[in-house]
């Protein structure tokens, strides 16, 4: 399968008027096994998230635990709540939802997949993550859109740099 297969597959959201929705693709030269020993960690996200400077989880590591997220300064926010919604460790499935935080991404969930393909002959990763989101009031969809897609391009950038250095 390609890409638009997958996200016709894992990464369906059905965006109200006010909301916006996309996905953000990566291919990184590492293993599959390698990238979602780092995105599977809901308790850990500072494993590769840039802007995160700590976490702490509410309870156990499991379907509906909820994490507080403390982001770096500097960003447009400094706390972020947020709940499991699906950890699929055979079809590498997670499903994550912000359920609360000083920022202004309200209805905010997304889907994180990685599936296995061939790079340059080595075995590496695609990486898709798809969002939906409320348009916040005062702001356009396509600045909506571009926002989140920026922030999740860099968490994406630096799974990709953390994993290809551990694959090496
Ligand atoms: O962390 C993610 O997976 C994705 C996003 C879009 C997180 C964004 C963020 O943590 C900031 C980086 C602080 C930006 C939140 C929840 C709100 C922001 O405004």
């Amino acid at each position: 399968m390609d890409a638009a297969q997958y996200i016709r597959r894992h990464h369906r959201h059905n965006p109200g008027r006010q909301q916006c929705a996309s996905a953000v693709v990566k291919h990184i030269k590492a293993p599959v096994d390698i990238v979602w020993s780092l995105v599977r960690r809901f308790d850990q996200p500072q494993k590769y998230k840039p802007f995160v400077s700590r976490c702490t989880m509410r309870g156990g590591l499991n379907i509906g635990s909820v994490r507080e997220v403390d982001v770096k300064s500097g960003l447009p926010a400094t706390t972020s709540t947020e709940r499991l919604e699906l950890l699929d460790d055979t079809e590498h499935i997670l499903g994550i939802k912000i359920v609360g935080g000083d920022h202004r991404l309200k209805n905010y969930s997304s889907i994180l997949t990685v599936h296995p393909e061939v790079i340059e002959g080595r075995s590496g990763t695609l990486v898709i993550e798809s969002f939906v989101v409320d348009i916040p009031n005062g702001n356009t969809q396509d600045e909506t859109c571009y926002f989140v897609k920026a922030l999740i391009n860099c968490n994406l950038k630096s799974l990709s740099d953390i994993s290809e250095r551990m694959a090496v």
